[in-house]
């Protein structure tokens, strides 16, 4: 064993989708820069830079147009690499974004046969992710939007995403799957406006499901600060309503396009709240990097960015143990807690007899400048 402390060990289940390390620096502007890497190849790769598992949209494993029996070779080969580096496949997901038959989206395009293939492709998806043992089943409705609202009415896009949604949790039933779903919000890109552009929409959308305690959310950090909004507001508010059943680590300026990041390289103070939520409530689930590294490296700066990635975490949960451990920090934060304490509410007559002296309760400072600073403290490294 490493004796690096911020070496990753199975037990932080790190996992990175092929479509991560496999990135091949192709954007809007230019073409690929790195060489394509076969499945099996991505698998190592994850192996010794120290990853729990791997993930994968149907089509980075098996191409769209395979045969069965050259899906069947692909399968049995990604198999025999997995367990020979000990890679485990916890979560999968279909695309639903990439086939021209998605421009106006998939589960909620005008066009019934599209909306009827875009549910097959999730079922066949399903069929092979069960083949690993997958747990988790995430679905990202990247092209489920529109660019002229003329197209549809936005509340027949929803009606749409039920319909497709209550049917794959009874295919889930039917094959005793047990999958957990796990939805994926984006404000925008590929489409203009995507209809469920946070974890918060969703987080109301599952509640209207037919098989609700089956489908959960899957935040990811870019999307929620694409649009300015609180990555970790948003995950504690799934946790709080049980329903953080996966997460995409990466990182992002707000208000730009979606950069992909390595995990924390833009906001680590931002990310520091993040993990130290994550760590603090105990979530049990993967941390799944869904990032890129930079389109200026070859697959051995790619090695850098996955286990920076890694690394970067693994730092942060040392500074929230630190945080966590902090004599003045606790003592502020013991002070904050007996405020909570200063008042119980009661019965209406009581909590209506009360005179609360304004002036009184509003002049005390409440010393959150100096909880924010020892915070800088600890993650400049001075403390
Ligand atoms: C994106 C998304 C995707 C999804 C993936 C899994 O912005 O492109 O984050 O990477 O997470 O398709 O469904
Ligand atoms: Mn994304
Ligand atoms: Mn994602």
């Amino acid at each position: 064993m490493s004796s690096d402390r911020y070496a990753p060990r199975p037990e932080d289940k790190f996992t990175f989708g092929l479509w991560t390390v496999g990135n091949r620096g192709a954007d809007p502007f230019g073409a690929q820069v790195r060489e394509k890497l076969q499945p099996t190849e991505i698998v190592r790769m994850l192996a010794e830079v120290g990853a729990y598992g791997v993930n994968f949209h149907d089509n980075d494993l098996v191409p769209i147009d395979a045969t069965a029996s050259e899906r069947g070779s692909i399968v049995s080969d990604f198999k025999k690499a997995c367990d020979d580096n000990n890679i485990k496949v916890p979560m999968a997901t279909v695309n639903l974004f990439y086939e021209p038959i998605f421009r106006d989206g998939a589960f909620t395009a005008n066009d019934a046969r599209v909306r009827a293939y875009a549910i097959q492709k999730t079922m066949r998806a399903m069929d092979l992710a069960k083949e690993f043992d997958a747990e988790i089943f995430v679905l990202w409705g990247g092209r489920e939007g529109a660019e002229t609202d003329g197209c549809r009415r936005p509340d027949e896009g929803i009606k749409r995403l039920r319909e497709a949604l209550n049917y794959l949790c009874e295919y889930n039933i039917k094959c005793n799957y047990n999958y957990k779903f796990a939805m994926e919000a984006k404000p925008n890109e590929p489409r203009a406006d995507i209809y469920m552009a946070t974890t918060a929409a969703y987080l109301a959308f599952i509640e209207t499901l037919d098989h609700k305690e089956m489908v959960g959310v899957n935040p990811e950090v870019a999307h929620e600060q694409m649009s300015g909004l609180n990555m970790t507001h948003a995950v504690a508010q799934a946790w709080e309503a049980g329903k953080l059943f996966h997460i995409d680590l990466n990182d992002q300026y707000p208000g730009r396009y979606d950069q992909d990041l390595r995990f924390a390289s833009v906001s680590p103070r931002q990310m520091f709240w993040l993990v130290k939520f994550l760590e603090d409530v105990g979530y049990s689930g993967m941390r799944h990097f869904d990032a890129h590294a930079y389109r200026t490296e070859d697959y051995g700066g790619v090695k850098d960015f996955a286990r920076g990635c890694m690394r970067s975490y693994l730092i942060l949960k040392d500074k929230a143990k630190r945080f966590n451990e902090h004599k003045e920090i606790q003592q502020i934060l013991a002070e904050i807690e007996a405020m909570n304490d200063n008042f119980h509410l009661g019965d209406f007559d009581n909590l209506l007899a009360q005179n609360f002296d304004r002036n009184e309760i509003a002049s005390k400072g409440l010393k959150y400048e100096r909880l924010d600073q020892l915070t800088m403290d600890v993650l400049f490294g001075v403390d």
